[in-house]
Protein backbone atom coordinates (compact mmCIF):
# COMPACT_ATOMS: atom_id res chain seq x y z
CA UNK A 1 0.00 0.00 0.00
CA UNK A 2 3.09 2.59 0.80
CA UNK A 3 5.16 4.12 -1.69
CA UNK A 4 8.25 5.90 -1.44
CA UNK A 5 8.63 9.27 -2.52
CA UNK A 6 10.68 12.46 -0.86
CA UNK A 7 10.62 16.18 -1.28
CA UNK A 8 6.45 15.47 -2.61
CA UNK A 9 3.66 17.92 -2.08
CA UNK A 10 1.36 17.35 0.53
CA UNK A 11 -2.90 16.19 -0.09
CA UNK A 12 -4.75 18.72 1.77
CA UNK A 13 -8.61 18.05 1.90
CA UNK A 14 -10.96 20.15 3.52
CA UNK A 15 -14.30 18.65 5.03
CA UNK A 16 -17.22 19.65 6.21
CA UNK A 17 -21.51 20.69 5.58
CA UNK A 18 -22.47 23.13 2.94
CA UNK A 19 -21.74 26.71 3.75
CA UNK A 20 -18.90 25.48 6.39
CA UNK A 21 -16.47 27.92 4.47
CA UNK A 22 -14.29 25.22 2.23
CA UNK A 23 -14.65 27.49 -0.79
CA UNK A 24 -13.51 30.58 1.22
CA UNK A 25 -10.80 28.89 3.18
CA UNK A 26 -9.41 26.99 -0.05
CA UNK A 27 -9.01 30.18 -1.72
CA UNK A 28 -7.25 31.95 1.24
CA UNK A 29 -4.96 29.24 1.97
CA UNK A 30 -4.04 29.03 -1.96
CA UNK A 31 -3.07 32.68 -1.86
CA UNK A 32 -1.60 32.27 1.05
CA UNK A 33 0.91 29.58 0.22
CA UNK A 34 1.02 30.84 -3.66
CA UNK A 35 2.88 33.96 -1.88
CA UNK A 36 4.95 32.32 0.06
CA UNK A 37 6.91 30.68 -3.01
CA UNK A 38 5.19 27.17 -2.29
CA UNK A 39 4.08 25.13 -5.70
CA UNK A 40 0.68 24.99 -4.78
CA UNK A 41 -2.85 23.97 -6.83
CA UNK A 42 -6.34 24.70 -5.49
CA UNK A 43 -8.69 21.83 -6.29
CA UNK A 44 -12.41 20.39 -5.74
CA UNK A 45 -14.64 17.62 -5.86
CA UNK A 46 -16.96 17.67 -7.83
CA UNK A 47 -14.82 18.24 -10.53
CA UNK A 48 -17.50 19.52 -12.79
CA UNK A 49 -15.18 20.16 -15.82
CA UNK A 50 -15.40 16.34 -17.09
CA UNK A 51 -18.15 14.40 -18.74
CA UNK A 52 -19.08 12.65 -15.70
CA UNK A 53 -18.47 15.85 -13.45
CA UNK A 54 -21.00 17.36 -15.93
CA UNK A 55 -24.01 14.06 -14.90
CA UNK A 56 -23.22 14.69 -11.57
CA UNK A 57 -23.56 18.38 -11.90
CA UNK A 58 -27.12 18.00 -13.70
CA UNK A 59 -27.78 15.17 -10.93
CA UNK A 60 -27.14 18.33 -8.09
CA UNK A 61 -29.32 20.84 -10.04
CA UNK A 62 -32.25 18.41 -10.19
CA UNK A 63 -32.53 18.23 -13.84
CA UNK A 64 -31.73 14.44 -13.85
CA UNK A 65 -32.77 11.58 -11.39
CA UNK A 66 -29.97 8.85 -10.72
CA UNK A 67 -30.76 6.09 -8.66
CA UNK A 68 -28.53 6.85 -5.27
CA UNK A 69 -26.01 4.14 -6.12
CA UNK A 70 -24.85 5.04 -9.70
CA UNK A 71 -24.44 8.53 -8.36
CA UNK A 72 -21.93 7.42 -5.70
CA UNK A 73 -20.05 5.75 -8.49
CA UNK A 74 -20.21 8.82 -10.50
CA UNK A 75 -18.90 10.56 -7.47
CA UNK A 76 -16.58 7.87 -7.00
CA UNK A 77 -15.59 7.88 -10.71
CA UNK A 78 -14.44 11.62 -11.01
CA UNK A 79 -12.12 11.23 -8.64
CA UNK A 80 -10.51 8.18 -10.09
CA UNK A 81 -10.79 10.40 -13.46
CA UNK A 82 -8.36 12.65 -12.09
CA UNK A 83 -6.15 9.95 -9.91
CA UNK A 84 -3.14 10.02 -12.23
CA UNK A 85 -2.71 13.62 -12.46
CA UNK A 86 -3.08 13.93 -8.43
CA UNK A 87 -0.39 11.33 -8.11
CA UNK A 88 2.09 13.10 -10.67
CA UNK A 89 1.14 16.52 -9.15
CA UNK A 90 2.03 15.64 -5.46
CA UNK A 91 5.20 13.52 -6.76
CA UNK A 92 6.49 16.69 -8.54
CA UNK A 93 6.20 18.50 -5.38
CA UNK A 94 3.23 20.57 -5.80
CA UNK A 95 0.91 20.50 -2.80
CA UNK A 96 -3.00 19.89 -3.44
CA UNK A 97 -5.69 21.87 -1.65
CA UNK A 98 -8.81 19.60 -1.86
CA UNK A 99 -12.23 20.62 -1.32
CA UNK A 100 -13.83 17.91 -0.85
CA UNK A 101 -12.59 14.03 -1.27
CA UNK A 102 -13.79 10.41 -0.98
CA UNK A 103 -14.92 11.29 2.76
CA UNK A 104 -18.07 13.43 1.00
CA UNK A 105 -18.93 10.24 -0.91
CA UNK A 106 -19.21 8.66 1.95
CA UNK A 107 -21.02 11.01 3.83
CA UNK A 108 -23.65 11.88 1.27
CA UNK A 109 -24.09 8.55 0.11
CA UNK A 110 -25.01 6.93 3.43
CA UNK A 111 -26.84 9.72 4.60
CA UNK A 112 -29.38 8.21 2.43
CA UNK A 113 -29.39 5.07 3.96
CA UNK A 114 -26.72 3.51 1.77
CA UNK A 115 -23.86 0.93 3.78
CA UNK A 116 -21.12 2.08 4.39
CA UNK A 117 -18.92 -0.38 3.99
CA UNK A 118 -20.73 -0.25 0.28
CA UNK A 119 -19.97 3.29 -0.25
CA UNK A 120 -16.23 2.80 1.04
CA UNK A 121 -15.37 0.17 -1.44
CA UNK A 122 -15.27 2.02 -4.93
CA UNK A 123 -12.76 4.89 -2.65
CA UNK A 124 -10.35 2.29 -2.18
CA UNK A 125 -7.41 2.87 -3.91
CA UNK A 126 -7.76 6.57 -4.28
CA UNK A 127 -4.81 8.49 -2.94
CA UNK A 128 -4.85 8.91 0.95
CA UNK A 129 -4.99 12.31 2.45
CA UNK A 130 -1.77 13.45 4.19
CA UNK A 131 -4.20 15.89 6.26
CA UNK A 132 -8.35 15.85 6.39
CA UNK A 133 -9.32 19.15 7.90
CA UNK A 134 -13.14 19.26 8.88
CA UNK A 135 -14.62 22.39 9.20
CA UNK A 136 -17.24 22.08 12.48
CA UNK A 137 -20.63 23.50 12.56
CA UNK A 138 -23.99 22.79 13.13
CA UNK A 139 -26.46 22.17 10.17
CA UNK A 140 -28.52 24.92 12.25
CA UNK A 141 -25.91 27.57 12.20
CA UNK A 142 -24.57 26.53 8.38
CA UNK A 143 -28.21 27.13 7.33
CA UNK A 144 -28.15 30.61 8.56
CA UNK A 145 -25.21 31.32 6.39
CA UNK A 146 -27.29 33.26 3.36
CA UNK A 147 -29.88 30.48 2.98
CA UNK A 148 -29.29 27.17 0.88
CA UNK A 149 -29.33 27.42 -2.99
CA UNK A 150 -31.91 25.31 -5.19
CA UNK A 151 -29.34 22.27 -5.33
CA UNK A 152 -30.46 18.54 -3.97
CA UNK A 153 -29.14 17.85 -0.69
CA UNK A 154 -29.43 21.98 0.57
CA UNK A 155 -32.24 20.89 3.18
CA UNK A 156 -31.36 21.10 6.91
CA UNK A 157 -32.98 17.84 7.62
CA UNK A 158 -30.57 15.98 5.35
CA UNK A 159 -27.35 18.15 6.39
CA UNK A 160 -28.26 17.28 9.77
CA UNK A 161 -27.98 13.46 8.45
CA UNK A 162 -24.53 14.33 6.82
CA UNK A 163 -23.32 15.71 10.03
CA UNK A 164 -23.93 12.34 11.38
CA UNK A 165 -22.11 10.67 9.23
CA UNK A 166 -19.20 12.43 9.17
CA UNK A 167 -18.84 12.17 12.85
CA UNK A 168 -18.76 8.32 12.32
CA UNK A 169 -16.31 9.28 9.81
CA UNK A 170 -13.94 11.02 11.64
CA UNK A 171 -10.66 9.52 13.50
CA UNK A 172 -8.25 10.76 15.55
CA UNK A 173 -6.07 12.23 12.45
CA UNK A 174 -8.58 14.54 11.71
CA UNK A 175 -7.87 18.20 12.66
CA UNK A 176 -11.26 19.67 13.85
CA UNK A 177 -11.58 23.49 13.12
CA UNK A 178 -14.54 25.19 14.81
CA UNK A 179 -15.53 27.07 11.44
CA UNK A 180 -18.11 29.64 13.36
CA UNK A 181 -14.96 31.67 14.57
CA UNK A 182 -14.10 34.12 12.25
CA UNK A 183 -13.14 33.78 8.80
CA UNK A 184 -9.31 34.95 9.74
CA UNK A 185 -9.25 33.03 12.85
CA UNK A 186 -10.15 29.74 11.22
CA UNK A 187 -7.39 30.72 8.52
CA UNK A 188 -4.64 31.37 10.94
CA UNK A 189 -5.80 28.20 12.39
CA UNK A 190 -5.76 25.70 9.27
CA UNK A 191 -2.86 27.54 7.77
CA UNK A 192 -0.92 26.13 11.36
CA UNK A 193 -1.95 22.31 10.83
CA UNK A 194 -1.62 22.74 6.91
CA UNK A 195 2.21 24.05 7.39
CA UNK A 196 2.85 21.10 9.71
CA UNK A 197 1.58 18.46 7.22
CA UNK A 198 3.42 20.15 4.51
CA UNK A 199 6.45 19.83 6.38
CA UNK A 200 6.24 16.09 7.08
CA UNK A 201 5.23 15.60 3.22
CA UNK A 202 8.18 17.69 2.54
CA UNK A 203 10.84 15.67 4.93
CA UNK A 204 9.63 12.29 2.89
CA UNK A 205 6.90 10.64 4.56
CA UNK A 206 5.29 8.26 2.17
CA UNK A 207 2.44 8.07 0.11
CA UNK A 208 -0.50 5.76 0.84
CA UNK A 209 -4.01 4.72 -0.32
CA UNK A 210 -7.72 5.17 1.00
CA UNK A 211 -8.42 3.49 3.00
CA UNK A 212 -5.32 3.36 5.57
N1 LIG B 1 -21.08 15.47 -2.77
C1 LIG B 1 -21.47 14.13 -2.70
O1 LIG B 1 -22.65 13.83 -2.47
N2 LIG B 1 -20.55 13.17 -2.94
C2 LIG B 1 -19.24 13.44 -3.21
O2 LIG B 1 -18.43 12.52 -3.44
C3 LIG B 1 -18.85 14.83 -3.26
C4 LIG B 1 -19.81 15.80 -3.03
C5 LIG B 1 -17.44 15.19 -3.58
C6 LIG B 1 -21.81 19.76 -4.16
O3 LIG B 1 -20.68 20.16 -3.51
C7 LIG B 1 -22.54 18.69 -3.40
O4 LIG B 1 -22.02 17.40 -3.72
C8 LIG B 1 -22.40 18.82 -1.90
C9 LIG B 1 -21.87 17.47 -1.44
C10 LIG B 1 -22.09 16.55 -2.59
N3 LIG B 1 -23.73 19.04 -1.42
N4 LIG B 1 -24.03 19.61 -0.38
N5 LIG B 1 -24.51 20.08 0.51
P1 LIG B 1 -20.11 21.62 -3.73
O5 LIG B 1 -18.68 21.53 -3.30
O6 LIG B 1 -20.37 22.08 -5.08
O7 LIG B 1 -20.98 22.53 -2.72
P2 LIG B 1 -20.66 22.82 -1.21
O8 LIG B 1 -19.52 22.06 -0.68
O9 LIG B 1 -21.91 22.60 -0.52
O10 LIG B 1 -20.09 24.29 -1.23
P3 LIG B 1 -20.59 25.66 -0.74
O11 LIG B 1 -22.04 25.83 -0.69
O12 LIG B 1 -19.90 26.54 -1.69
O13 LIG B 1 -20.10 25.83 0.73
P4 LIG B 1 -18.63 26.09 1.34
O14 LIG B 1 -17.62 26.04 0.28
O15 LIG B 1 -18.41 25.18 2.48
O16 LIG B 1 -18.73 27.53 1.97
P5 LIG B 1 -18.30 28.98 1.43
O17 LIG B 1 -18.83 29.16 0.03
O18 LIG B 1 -16.88 29.22 1.66
O19 LIG B 1 -19.10 29.87 2.47
C11 LIG B 1 -20.52 29.89 2.51
C12 LIG B 1 -20.98 31.28 3.04
O20 LIG B 1 -20.54 31.47 4.40
C13 LIG B 1 -20.39 32.46 2.26
O21 LIG B 1 -21.34 33.47 2.23
C14 LIG B 1 -19.19 32.89 3.13
O22 LIG B 1 -18.87 34.24 2.96
C15 LIG B 1 -19.71 32.61 4.52
N6 LIG B 1 -18.63 32.26 5.48
C16 LIG B 1 -17.55 31.45 5.25
N7 LIG B 1 -16.78 31.35 6.37
C17 LIG B 1 -17.39 32.10 7.31
C18 LIG B 1 -17.07 32.39 8.68
N8 LIG B 1 -15.98 31.87 9.29
N9 LIG B 1 -17.91 33.19 9.36
C19 LIG B 1 -19.03 33.73 8.76
N10 LIG B 1 -19.37 33.49 7.48
C20 LIG B 1 -18.57 32.69 6.76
Amino acid sequence: NKESSSSRGALIVLEGLDRCGKTSQSGRLYKYLDDQGHSVESWRFPDRNTGVGQMISSYLANKSQLDDHAIHLLFSANRWEKRSLMEEKLKSGTTLIVDRYSYSGVAFSSAKGLDIEWCKAPEIGLLAPDLVVYLDISPEKAAERGGYGDERYEQLEFQKKVAGSYLSLRDSSWKVIDATLSIEDVEKKLREVVLDCMMTCHKGKPMSQLWP
